[in-house]
């Protein structure tokens, strides 16, 4: 890509401190729409299941079977082209999620790296591609701390993180608790402590995780797609879902297919 999209100021904090918040990168009707097809979710597979707490979030991975708007999230065209600056065209989606979490005083946050016991030991430097980029979409507004924000530790991504027997919070020194409106999304790097708030509201908080890596990982939530989601796909999409347009075999991952860039640097399109 040849032009930016992130300003100036918006690179420098990605380098320094790992995250950048966009504000207002989804109109209202879309963060909407968005938020009903996470409540639909948060009935069908919590809270009309028997004896449930009704007051239970959710926590739901690989949502892309569940609504064509999840499909058409995955390279939507206010946050894609900020996801290729980052990342460069060798991409792949990793994961997709929903996620509620509901008021839980007494609660006290979790703070972690992704990737397991490996990833946080893997600090790229400041002008590298990451190696995995999170997007967090706020479907409500989080607009003072205590409501189950996203939380973060801004430079954590370049330096090992003191973990000694103390739990980290978000209650801990250093830590960010950003705050948000329906609409915004955060953008994150792969070795940035991070977690939430105890949300200490009478509102859940919803937002929907959208993990991309590079090509030659492992996806987190994904093990292949169904013919049907598939279907439901553009080129593109489908090409971020894992289909290189041939079959797997062994080294079918060591080299992208020669149409990467063309494929992955299209417009999108609308499935
Ligand atoms: O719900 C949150 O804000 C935490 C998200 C999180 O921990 C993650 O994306 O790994």
């Amino acid at each position: 890509m040849e032009s930016s999209i992130l300003t100036d100021k918006q690179k420098q904090q990605w380098s320094i401190d790992g995250y950048i918040l966009l504000k207002g990168v989804l109109s209202a009707g879309e963060s909407g729409n968005l938020k009903r097809e996470v409540d639909r979710l948060h009935r069908r597979y919590v809270l009309n299941k028997a004896g449930v707490d009704p007051k239970s979030g959710l926590d739901r991975r690989n949502i892309l079977p569940d609504s064509d708007a999840f499909i058409h999230l995955m390279d939507h065209p206010a946050l894609f082209d900020v996801v290729l600056e980052l990342m460069g065209p060798y991409i792949q989606l990793s994961m997709a999620e929903a996620v509620v979490r509901p008021p839980n005083p007494g609660y006290r946050g979790f703070i972690h790296t992704d990737g397991g016991q490996a990833l946080r030991h893997i600090r790229v430097t400041e002008t590298s591609w990451p190696l995995q980029i999170k997007i967090q979409y706020f479907l409500t507004d989080v607009t003072k701390p205590d409501r189950g924000n996203f939380t973060l530790f801004p430079g954590s991504h370049l330096r090992p993180y003191p973990e000694g027997d103390v739990p980290i919070t978000a209650q801990t020194p250093g830590a960010v608790q950003l705050c948000a409106e329906a609409g915004d999304a955060a953008v994150f790097s792969h070795a940035l402590w991070h977690g939430v708030s105890p949300n200490l509201s009478r509102r859940s908080r919803k937002t929907l995780i959208y993990c991309y890596s590079q090509q030659c990982f492992r996806t987190f939530d994904f093990n292949g797609h169904t013919p049907e989601v598939l279907e439901r796909c553009t080129p593109r999409q489908r090409r971020l879902l894992g289909d290189l347009g041939r079959d797997w075999r062994p080294g079918a991952y060591f080299y992208s297919p020669e149409d990467q860039v063309e494929i992955i640097e299209q417009r999108s399109e609308v499935a």
